[in-house]
């Protein structure tokens, strides 16, 4: 069994797609292991978006994330990590796959819906920024 970070970004927070978007992991059998709204501080924005500090993109990235409350969700099931990256697509919505969560409701290669993480390894990591141990559920 695998756990898996979820963030509904800010384009999809302002067009009312949170409940969309978790629907369609949920219909893929991904289990709600945990679920919140924050509004991510520049703080937590550099510390999920390491990998990318010094990336051309980087500030404009950080400055998305941080522009209006996210939900942030830890979704579990076989595989989970694989399947949801398949679930969302392609980071770039022109490129994603026809019936993904990019295709379907990203608008460029920044806003792009949905955020989940990339590895398992990256999944632990991710998981430990945004939930404290208790706020996990086993059920
Ligand atoms: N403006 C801009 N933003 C980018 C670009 N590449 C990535 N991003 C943004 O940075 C985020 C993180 O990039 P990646 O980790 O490479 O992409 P990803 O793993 O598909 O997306 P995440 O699930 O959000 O981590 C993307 O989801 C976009 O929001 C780019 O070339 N230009
Ligand atoms: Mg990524």
């Amino acid at each position: 069994m695998e756990r898996s970070l979820v963030l509904i970004k800010p384009d999809a927070m302002q067009r009312e797609l949170a409940g969309t978007i978790l629907s369609r992991f949920q219909q893929e059998g991904l289990r709600l292991a945990a679920l919140k709204m924050l509004h991510i501080d520049r703080d937590l924005a550099e510390r999920h978006y390491a990998v990318h500090a010094g990336k051309p993109f980087f500030n404009d990235l950080i400055k998305y994330i941080t522009s209006t409350p996210v939900v942030a969700a830890v979704l579990e099931g076989e595989k989970a990590v694989e399947r949801i990256r398949k679930i969302m697509g392609a980071t770039d919505p022109a490129r994603a796959e026809a019936g993904t969560i990019r295709k379907d409701f990203g608008l460029d290669i920044q806003q792009n819906a949905v955020h989940g993480s990339d590895s398992v390894e990256t999944a632990e990591k991710e998981i430990k920024l945004y939930f404290a141990g208790d706020e996990i559920f086993d059920y």
